[in-house]
């Protein structure tokens, strides 16, 4: 799959440029898990995180739509079938352990997301290789959440497979087979060992 091969290729590349933040028990494991910085830059990819896309990244920086704070990202469609895109971030984690993730969104008020579209939370379980070992997938998140109000969407108590040394966080927006439309928010993401 394109999407998997271009993702571990990134991830490789995201491991030796920032090293990998390990996860304590009970603490966040993410830096930047609020999208605060950079501060006030609309649009901009956020520090320590890295967006991935088949062909149209469009996620950013929103800077005064915040949960948390002030600012959020908001991830918007390319309107092209089956097309998908991400942000993601990777962290150590221990074989056996049970993480949540977990994430505040919203869609966009002003420009919901319609169609086949949908976004979705997903843990990559990666060995010391780099290779996927496995994947954990959330509940799609479609065109009909709330637009009025932040909804908390996780990956309850998911626990890493033999071999896992990492994980790779993301949150995605696949596309459908209609393509899409629209955007949605996130905020405050976490990952924590339970
Ligand atoms: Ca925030």
């Amino acid at each position: 799959m394109k999407a998997s091969c271009r993702s571990r290729v990134l991830v490789v590349g995201i491991g030796l440029a920032v090293g990998l933040s390990s996860v304590a028990r009970s603490e966040n494991a993410l830096l930047n898990p609020g999208f605060e910085q950079p501060d006030g830059r609309g649009g901009a990819v956020p520090d320590d995180w890295m967006v991935y896309s088949a062909k149209r990244a469009d996620i950013g920086i929103a800077p005064t739509a915040g949960r948390d704070g002030t600012q959020c990202i908001k991830i918007s469609c390319a309107g092209i079938p089956r097309h998908f895109q991400g942000i993601i971030q990777v962290v150590n984690v221990e074989e056996d352990g049970r993480y949540t993730l977990s994430a505040w969104v919203m869609n966009d008020r002003s420009n919901p997301l319609q169609g086949s579209a949908y976004g979705q939370l997903a843990i990559e379980w990666k060995d010391d290789e780099g290779r996927e070992v496995a994947r954990t997938w959330g509940e799609a998140l479609k065109p009909t959440m709330s637009r009025m109000r932040w909804e908390l969407a996780q990956i309850n108590r998911a626990q890493a497979p033999k071999g896992a040394v990492a994980a790779v966080i993301g949150i995605h927006l696949h596309e459908g087979d209609r393509g899409g439309k629209g955007s949605f928010l996130v905020d405050e993401v976490s990952f924590v060992k339970e």
